[in-house]
């Protein structure tokens, strides 16, 4: 009868492509070898790279999906999913870093920027020699951006752009912020903004316990003046930031499901190397079960991804199925990665072992880009048709 491979039960492997199979190749060797021994350091001390950037340009890990014209390998939206399943083996700061880079600025400037803007901004993006961020949470305002408060005030030649967002990624270290605000006519529009300019800057948030590796921080805006060819032209409304959410979501639910298969791999060996009672652990049937779970959820859990990807790369599926994945892939490697630290006893509280790292990392992964209970009640009003987020 045929085996059982405890890695991957479905042969995720044999559904891919030869150059599905080659990005995977790629991205899990670069995250090998370059992520993975950098890791519990960065973790430790809080302590971003920026020249990870450069590297993922370099392999043309960052906007894979972009077209060659602007200097993208023009790949499909199963291999960008390979890509972050890739980083976040290693950690969930790396595929952040990598994911706002692709999803949160690459994504709008190539959907809803200019040609000019698209020649200025994406080749030196993709190429990571320009670092983005993407702010649109503000302190009042996560779960709810349609309640913005960022003002942007119609001046001779462009905007005046006021107001402050806060927990947004890579931000202490970009060059480039596309930023969302509303202008006075009350609609939401997108701007592009560059490190330097007069009344923008960008302070650091310390002390996050989860996600340490990549860092975090406020975009503050004191009438900041953006010429008018740095609005983004094609998009109003919150179509626009959600539609480069829909991207990154759809990475996050392969992502989760990275750092779930590393605390899975780890609880494996661990189990089967620790001996208690004079036998070793995995011969305990509660041990057992934990792993029973973990590969059903994992191996389930990346076939829906897999097909959404496939989707994607045929046409435009609902955005509730971003919301099904990316909620349950977070729930899912949130719970995996609980249970394996549980398995290794005390010593699954040390960083020696990646599995607390990664359980701290998922808290923050299950509530960005819309937090577990938000995707619920994307789905409840699709199923219901009743939203019930407000009266
Ligand atoms: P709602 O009435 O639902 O929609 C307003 C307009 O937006 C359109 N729309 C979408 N368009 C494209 N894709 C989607 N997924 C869309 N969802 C909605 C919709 O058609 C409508 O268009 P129009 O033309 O009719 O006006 O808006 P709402 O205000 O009721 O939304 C509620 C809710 C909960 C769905 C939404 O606000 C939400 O998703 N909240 C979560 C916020 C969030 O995810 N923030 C993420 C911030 S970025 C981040 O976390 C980055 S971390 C990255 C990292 O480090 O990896
Ligand atoms: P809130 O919206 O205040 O929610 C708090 C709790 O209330 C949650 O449990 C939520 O589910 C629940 N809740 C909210 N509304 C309802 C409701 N109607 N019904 C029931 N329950 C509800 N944002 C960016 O724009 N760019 C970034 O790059 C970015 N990076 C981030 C990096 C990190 C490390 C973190 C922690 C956050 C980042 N975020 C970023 C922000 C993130 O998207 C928000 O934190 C998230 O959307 C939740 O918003 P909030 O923190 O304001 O929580």
């Amino acid at each position: 009868r045929a085996t059982f491979d405890w890695r991957d039960p479905f042969g995720l492997e044999n559904q891919l492509t030869e150059e599905e199979r080659m990005v995977r190749e790629t991205a899990r060797a670069y995250a090998e070898d370059k992520l993975l021994p950098r890791v519990q350091e960065a973790f430790r001390h809080e302590r971003v790279d920026p020249s990870i950037f450069a590297e993922m340009g370099s392999l043309g890990l960052l906007g894979p999906t972009i077209g060659e014209e602007y200097g993208g390998a023009g790949l499909n939206h199963v291999s960008y999913g390979l890509i972050a399943h890739e980083v976040e083996r290693i950690d969930s700061g790396y595929r952040s870093m990598m994911s706002v880079q692709s999803s949160l600025v690459i994504v709008p400037i190539d959907a809803f920027g200019s040609e000019e803007q698209k020649q200025k901004y994406l080749p030196p993006l993709i190429k990571g020699e320009k670092i983005g961020c993407f702010g649109l949470t503000e302190p009042d305002h996560g779960s709810d951006p349609g309640s913005m408060a960022t003002r942007a005030r119609k001046v001779d030649g462009g905007y005046l752009l006021s107001g402050s967002k806060t927990w947004i990624s890579n931000s202490p270290i970009a060059d480039i912020f596309v930023v969302w605000g509303k202008t006075e006519d009350g609609l939401i529009r997108g701007f592009i903004l560059e490190k330097g300019w007069k009344g923008l800057s960008a302070p650091a948030i310390h002390g996050k316990v989860g996600l340490r590796a990549s860092v975090t921080g406020q975009v503050v805006m004191d009438d900041v003046f953006v010429p008018e060819e740095n609005m983004l032209p094609g998009v109003t409304g919150l179509k626009g930031p959600f539609t480069c959410l829909n991207s990154a979501r759809f990475g996050i639910a392969w992502g989760a499901l990275g750092a779930a298969q590393s605390c899975y791999e780890t609880a494996r060996q661990y189990v089967l190397d620790r001996k208690q009672f004079g036998r070793p652990l995995a011969a305990n049937q509660l041990i057992q079960k934990k792993l029973a779970d973990m590969a059903t959820e994992i191996a389930l859990g990346l076939q829906g991804c897999l097909r959404l990807g496939r989707m994607k790369d045929e046409g435009h599926p609902p955005v509730e199925l971003t919301s099904i994945l990316k909620r349950n892939s977070c729930g899912k490697a949130l719970e995996i990665a609980r249970n394996a630290r549980d398995m290794l006893g005390g010593n699954g509280i040390s960083d020696e072992f990646p599995v607390a790292r990664h359980l701290v990392n998922l808290e923050v992964v299950n509530t960005y880009e819309g937090t577990h209970d938000i995707h619920a009640l994307i789905l409840g009003r699709a199923i219901t048709g009743i939203q019930a987020f407000a009266n």
